[in-house]
């Protein structure tokens, strides 16, 4: 497409507008910015970026004819895609573009992009740490924290990009063509945006859409939804398992991880020699080696990267050791199914800190995996009422209230005994209550390294 003479409209002005924006205006491009927050401060903005000082903002909503003005609306993540707002551009015309499409309109090189619900962050890190072993030129991108448009401009035809691509990010590709894919899982997260199961997963499916049939999608074959999926596809399926054998694809088995090809198996690594714990993160190493390979990194190249990686922050990360009680953070849980890998991957009895931010999730199966390993479930936010009323149905009835981080860490660490683990795995957002999952681990985890010994 000639994008000469569009003019662009960059909706949202955190990460990942200010990045598109940027990207956009070193083409010299004609730019427009938006942002909802109508409380969104313009003078520390134009603050930091003095150059823009030409820019026209528009805050909370747009006239008709301001809409009218625009040929490519570029919509950061976070927006949705059905706002009245975006549904009346479209209705006037304008094109729907998100970050990620416009990233990849400017980028050269190949992309490796990996999305589902849970994993996607530790999968795309060790791609990026495999490739960068192998090639010179790589760059680790999207919802991992790095916009894709922030990097774009400095690719090359030899660059090679690992993208953790969300099912926010997806909604809004069109020639968005990555050469290898991965699908980790499906489970319901996100039902307050998507509206529906259906909706999300035909958006964590798209991003298969513009493969060709010779390129590569790793799936996981253990997932219902994906299996369904894989069997219709229109590029190859690679297929990798935590639980059976496999005659093509990556597998699990007594504790070895190995690569089959019509039957013949290749032992990749053993667990033991990973510093990841969990059946998930078995999966998550099987994916990311089964995209390596499958993009032409050597084996032994592959294998080299596995034994060094560690755990990616805010993902059951340890983060230390306090009278014989273990402290794990793993904020990145903002859904029940990656908090139930959370409590999966712990060995000991375990003081568990949830809660936050309401996504209409349903947190029986959560309470359901706590399985014994939980001594007390302590919760923090808004959802607090609503997991303890379904603990209670689950016959849980250890669980206590806190109303803060603090609250809840001191309490844990007055009654967790020697051995014990003390886990944040909230099942839920950060939001409200801090600014995002990270900013909830960082204090965690400050909290944490500040109690007395
Ligand atoms: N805004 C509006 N209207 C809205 C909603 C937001 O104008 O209806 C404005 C806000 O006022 C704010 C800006 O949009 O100024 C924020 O944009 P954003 O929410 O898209 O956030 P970014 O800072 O651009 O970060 C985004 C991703 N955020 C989301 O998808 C919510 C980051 O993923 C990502 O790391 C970053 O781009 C770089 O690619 C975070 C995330 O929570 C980690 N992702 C979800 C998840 O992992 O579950 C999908």
């Amino acid at each position: 497409m000639n994008l000469k003479n569009k003019r662009f409209l960059v909706a949202g002005l955190g990460k990942s507008g200010v990045a598109a924006a940027e990207l956009l205006i070193r083409n010299k491009m004609s730019v427009r910015l938006f942002d909802g927050n109508e409380n969104f401060d313009t003078g520390a903005f134009y603050k930091a970026h003095p150059a823009w000082k030409e820019i026209e903002i528009f805050l909370g909503s747009l006239t008709e004819e301001e809409m009218l003005k625009t040929d490519i609306l570029v919509l950061s993540p976070g927006i949705p895609t059905d706002l009245p707002m975006v549904n009346d551009m479209r209705d006037l015309g304008v094109s729907i573009w998100g970050e990620i499409e416009l990233a990849y309109t400017f980028a050269k090189g190949s992309v490796l992009a990996v999305t589902g619900t849970n994993g996607k962050t530790t999968t795309t890190a060790l791609l990026g740490e495999i490739l960068k072993n192998y090639y010179r030129d790589v760059q680790v991108v999207g919802n991992i924290g790095i916009p894709f448009t922030s990097v774009a401009a400095d690719t090359s035809e030899e660059t090679v990009i690992a993208a953790e691509i969300s099912s926010f990010q997806l909604e809004t590709i069109h020639t968005f063509a990555p050469k290898i894919t991965a699908i980790l899982n499906i489970t319901p997260d996100h039902l307050n945006r998507h509206h529906t199961m259906e909706n999300y997963i035909a958006a964590k499916e798209s991003i298969v859409k513009n493969q060709t049939a010779d390129q590569i999608c790793v799936l996981n074959y253990e997932d219902n939804i994906l299996r369904r999926f894989g069997e219709h596809l229109h590029t190859k399926a690679v297929w990798f398992s935590s639980v059976r054998e496999l005659k093509d694809g990556l597998f699990l088995k007594d504790n070895v991880i190995y690569a089959a090809k019509d039957g013949a198996a290749e032992e990749i690594v053993k667990t033991e020699e990973l510093n990841l714990l969990g059946k998930h993160n078995y999966e998550n190493v099987m994916a990311a080696a089964a995209m390596a390979l499958g993009f032409g990194v050597p084996l032994p190249d592959v294998r080299e990267v596995l034994r060094k990686f560690t755990a990616v922050e805010h993902r059951i990360e340890y983060v230390t050791e306090k009278r014989g009680v273990r402290f794990y953070n793993d904020s990145k849980a903002t859904n029940p199914d990656a908090a139930i890998q959370g409590i999966g991957a712990m060995n000991r009895p375990t003081y568990l800190i949830g809660g936050g931010f309401d996504k209409e999730s349903s947190y029986d199966a959560w309470i359901e995996a706590f399985n014994g390993k939980v001594k007390e479930l302590v919760l923090i936010g808004d959802t607090r009422e609503k997991i303890a009323a379904a603990a209670k149905k689950h016959g849980f009835y250890a669980v206590t209230m806190a109303d803060s981080m603090e609250e809840a860490v001191n309490h844990c660490y007055l009654h967790a005994a020697f051995g014990d683990a003390v886990l944040l795995s909230p099942a839920c957002a950060s939001f409200g209550m801090f600014v995002n999952y990270e900013e909830r681990g960082k204090i965690f985890k400050k909290i944490v390294c500040d109690l007395e010994e």
